[in-house]
């Protein structure tokens, strides 16, 4: 190891003079490391609440990720209250994971020589170390990729997700709690006194600065302000489908298209009926809704749903994927007065909600008691004045204030109070 160190680098990016830019060093890598220590901290906390949202410790139906055990420690029931929690929670999640991909590419190429540190392990301390920055950029790179993909591509891993999304996640942060603790009085010395200065005496300390710079095209301002735009960018052109209504034209990266058509079901389909199998037979006149509970069970016909005393709930549709709709006007039967129907009225428990649709994991759901209780939660027949179309549910739909989008099941056939006990 003594006459490799003595030789020095091989030649190539390991050798000091290789990266040539004049704007690599403490100051512009410590200011995209402290929008990034906010950035994901945000992250991080919308995203174990989405986790919570889904209400995993309820049943088997709703958790993703099996097996989470002491990580769910902090898991608590959604409120439903304010109707638009969802909304907020995971439309900032989404939206702040895409502004946040320049800061992190730049924060990367800000740092590139040191994954050419040479010699690549100096003693055990170092290799500990170098072994959590692989964890960090890795972890990194996973959380983005994988969220990216979901949000863009729709559901590409097929139910798992979550958990490459929920474990990387954990793995991601625990690198992250080492890195910022060891990196963060570095980045704050290196933006201080002045924003903007690099701190006299601390360029070459962090080898980040380039010993044989090239002329600057452009000043690490300049730099730090093109990064900025492009954020900037991606906000312009995502954050219209997390605010939703007229907003969604502006939204030009949004998956599923800027306009979701017109008309009182005018707005954003998650999945159609076509596109998971349900067949004219199944939402035909010999469609019925079946609650059970209590020992009891009641079968009811459209027309008989349709004669119940109908009650409205102005509520939106959140989805995990980020995009959202405003309040829609919701009418139909309170899940409060269909337990009541099998006696269970005052006291609504949580209840199983299961769809027409055969497999997939959104056919089915399990709403905690404070969803089913509350008397905003609906089995909805229409929404704003109208029947609901075909790809929003008809027959019947539950709809539930503050929840994700997953708990709002379409083409409901059957409600069972009190399961699983
Ligand atoms: N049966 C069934 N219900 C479902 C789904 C589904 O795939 N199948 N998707 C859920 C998801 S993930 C969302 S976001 C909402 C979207 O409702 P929308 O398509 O009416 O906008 O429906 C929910 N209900
Ligand atoms: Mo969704």
């Amino acid at each position: 190891m003594d006459s490799a160190v003595a030789a020095g680098p091989p030649p190539g990016p390991a050798r000091p003079g290789f990266w040539r830019s004049p704007l690599r060093g403490p100051w512009l890598t410590a200011v995209f490391g402290l929008i990034l220590l906010f950035g994901v901290t945000i992250l991080f906390v919308t995203g174990l609440l989405s986790y919570a949202a889904y209400n995993p410790d309820l049943a088997a139906v709703n958790d993703q990720t099996p097996g989470k055990g002491w990580l769910g420690f902090y898991l608590f029931s959604w409120p439903t209250s304010p109707t638009w929690l969802y909304r907020v929670t995971q439309g900032v999640h989404v939206v702040l994971g895409v502004v946040l991909v320049p800061v992190l590419l730049a924060k990367l190429w800000s740092v590139i020589p040191k994954l050419f540190e040479w010699p690549p392990v100096r003693s055990p301390a170092h290799a500990v170390e170098r072994l959590s920055l692989l964890l960090l950029v890795g972890g990194a790179g996973f959380e983005f990729a994988t969220g990216i993909l979901n949000v863009q591509l729709h559901y590409i891993f097929p139910g798992s997700f979550y958990t490459l999304h929920f474990y990387g996640a954990w793995v991601f942060i625990g690198a992250f709690v080492v890195h910022v603790a060891f990196r963060l009085p570095r980045a704050l010395r290196a933006v201080g006194p002045r924003l903007g200065e690099p701190a006299p005496g601390t360029e070459q300390a962090a080898g980040l600065v380039s010993p044989d710079p090239q002329a600057p095209t452009i000043s690490r301002r300049g730099a730090l302000g093109m990064v900025g735009l492009g954020s900037f960018a991606l906000l312009v052109v995502t954050a219209g489908q997390s605010v939703g209504g007229w907003f969604r034209q502006t939204a030009l990266l949004a998956p599923h298209g800027q306009d979701p058509g017109s008309g009182p079901n005018g707005f954003q389909i998650n999945k159609t009926a076509a596109s998971v199998g349900i067949r004219a037979s199944d939402i035909g006149p010999a469609w019925r809704l079946t609650v059970r509970g209590g020992g009891r069970q009641v079968d009811l016909t459209y027309a008989q749903l349709a004669a119940m005393t109908q009650s409205e709930s102005a509520l939106p549709i959140a989805c995990v994927e980020g995009w959202s709709t405003p309040d829609q006007h919701w009418s139909g039967v309170r899940l409060t007065d269909l337990a009541a129907l099998v006696g269970l009225g005052t006291r609504t428990p949580r209840v199983l909600v299961q769809s027409v649709q055969r497999g997939g994991s959104f056919s089915s759901v399990v709403l905690g008691d404070q969803q089913a209780r509350d008397h905003r939660s609906l089995l909805a027949l229409r929404v704003n004045g109208a029947v609901l179309s075909h790809d929003h549910g008809y027959p019947a739909r539950v709809i539930v204030p503050g929840a994700p989008g997953v708990h709002n099941t379409k083409w409901v056939t059957r409600l069972t109070f009190g399961e699983p006990a």
